[in-house]
């Protein structure tokens, strides 16, 4: 079935193409096993269809690469993405989050997210050398956000210009971490920035998974142990230590 018969907002269908055009791109991407049931999940909520779909791949210095699109009830429409670094390269979390609802889109975030004291210096240059792209409503974060950098942007586009300028700035923010992936030189496993890059990764997930929002519509469209689960064992999962 075509996206826009699965209703599916465009704004979140382009994303999805641009970040599976980011992957093809990766150094040494292979597959990333998915529970079979958590790969392709459909029901219905309120007698409207629902469904997610993940997709989940790994390549140099990413140790999981998670794509979701997810169609739940009354009309919302999710695109949840992060980019899991191997701790052993000094990279950042790359997250982006959209989330439209009846043709309108209320949230679109997306950050290389650091995880220690700041983001790899050469990261934080190339991001301070991107185009500027202005918004005409720039929302707060949440409390739980501190785990962002200061080049997060977090917007309500407003038009279709405004969610095409969204667009190229994921796109930008993609060719940052692609290219910082190919180059990271890997540190050994115990090296002490290797395991406070881990623990950097431990607390960006904690900080996650305080994201109520997430968690009650999940639990709409499922049930509270279900989305418990999901939360838990695929959207932000705690990375093993490295080895
Ligand atoms: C907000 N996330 C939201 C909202 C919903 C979801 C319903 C509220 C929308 C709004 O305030 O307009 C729901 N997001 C989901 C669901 C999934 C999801 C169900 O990803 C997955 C199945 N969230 C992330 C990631 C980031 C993120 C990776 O998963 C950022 C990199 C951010 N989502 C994020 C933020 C908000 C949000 C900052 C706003 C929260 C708030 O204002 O309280």
């Amino acid at each position: 079935m075509s996206s826009a018969a699965l209703g599916i907002h465009p704004l979140v269908d382009a994303l999805a193409d641009r970040v599976r055009l980011c992957w093809a791109q990766l150094p040494e991407l292979e597959p990333l096993a998915v529970d079979p049931e958590l790969e392709a999940i459909s029901g219905s909520l309120d007698g409207e269809d629902l469904f997610i779909r993940n997709e989940l791949r790994r390549s140099r210095g990413l140790r999981k690469l998670h794509l979701e699109t997810a169609r739940l009830g009354a009309g919302l429409q999710i695109l949840h993405c992060v980019f899991f670094p191997d701790p052993r390269y000094d990279l950042p979390v790359f997250g982006a989050d959209i989330v439209a609802g009846r043709g309108v889109v209320s949230a679109a975030i997306v950050d290389l997210s650091p995880v220690g004291p700041a983001l790899p210096a050469p990261v934080a240059a190339a991001l301070e050398a991107l185009p500027t792209r202005t918004f005409s409503q720039e929302r707060e974060l949440p409390a739980w956000g501190t785990i962002f950098s200061p080049y997060v942007r977090f917007v309500r586009p407003s038009d279709a210009a405004e969610e095409e300028q969204f667009v190229a700035l994921v796109g930008d923010v993609l060719d940052v971490i692609a290219a910082a992936s190919r180059t990271a030189p890997a540190q050994p496993s115990d090296h002490p920035d290797t395991v406070e890059r881990h623990r950097g990764q431990l607390s960006y997930c904690q900080q996650q998974k305080r994201n109520d929002k997430t968690r009650r519509v999940l639990e709409k469209a499922f049930n509270p142990e279900w989305a418990d689960r999901y939360i838990e064992q695929l959207l932000f999962d705690d990375p093993l230590p490295p080895c």
